[in-house]
């Protein structure tokens, strides 16, 4: 049986009468370590963003509020999630074409990446993507 694309991760959360607070480190919610952080809220409606894929990059999403529905395709088959805590981490790894629908006005998903922003590691061609992971 193919294993899920949909990889997700329980991120700790430590409560108490203040509040919550969510970690996520290296040994527990994180397995690579992180060289940038981004985040993408105030989402228009009805606005989709994603399609595209990455060569190396591993990102963990957490949607710390409101929610999002990720999908994943692999090349073969396609499976979708939706974020909704800020205590579930997705994982993405790279050869994912990922695509992100029906974000709340309140959406805010952060991004954890083990790598700085490059522009060369992008695939945006749904075409060119499916070529590269059948061709590797
Ligand atoms: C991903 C999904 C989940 C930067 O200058 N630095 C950055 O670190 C990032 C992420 C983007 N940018 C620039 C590049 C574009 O001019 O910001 C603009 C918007 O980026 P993009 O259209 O790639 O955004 P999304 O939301 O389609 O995709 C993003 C990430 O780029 C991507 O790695 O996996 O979120």
């Amino acid at each position: 049986m193919n294993a899920s694309l949909i990889q997700l991760v329980d991120i700790p959360q430590r409560g108490d009468a203040r509040g919550q607070l969510s970690v996520a480190e290296i040994g527990g919610a994180l397995p690579f370590v992180v060289r940038r952080v981004y985040w993408i809220h105030g989402t228009n409606p009805g606005v989709s963003r994603g399609f595209h894929a990455h060569k190396q990059l591993r990102q963990l999403c957490v949607c710390v509020a409101g929610s999002v529905r990720l999908s994943l395709f692999d090349g073969k088959s396609e499976e979708s999630v939706v974020l909704d805590s800020s205590t579930k981490g997705l994982l993405i790894g790279p050869r994912l074409w990922r695509e992100m629908h029906e974000f709340t006005p309140d959406c805010v998903l952060m991004v954890f990446a083990d790598a700085e922003y490059e522009e060369a590691d992008y695939i945006r061609d749904r075409e060119e993507f499916i070529k590269h992971v059948h061709s590797s």
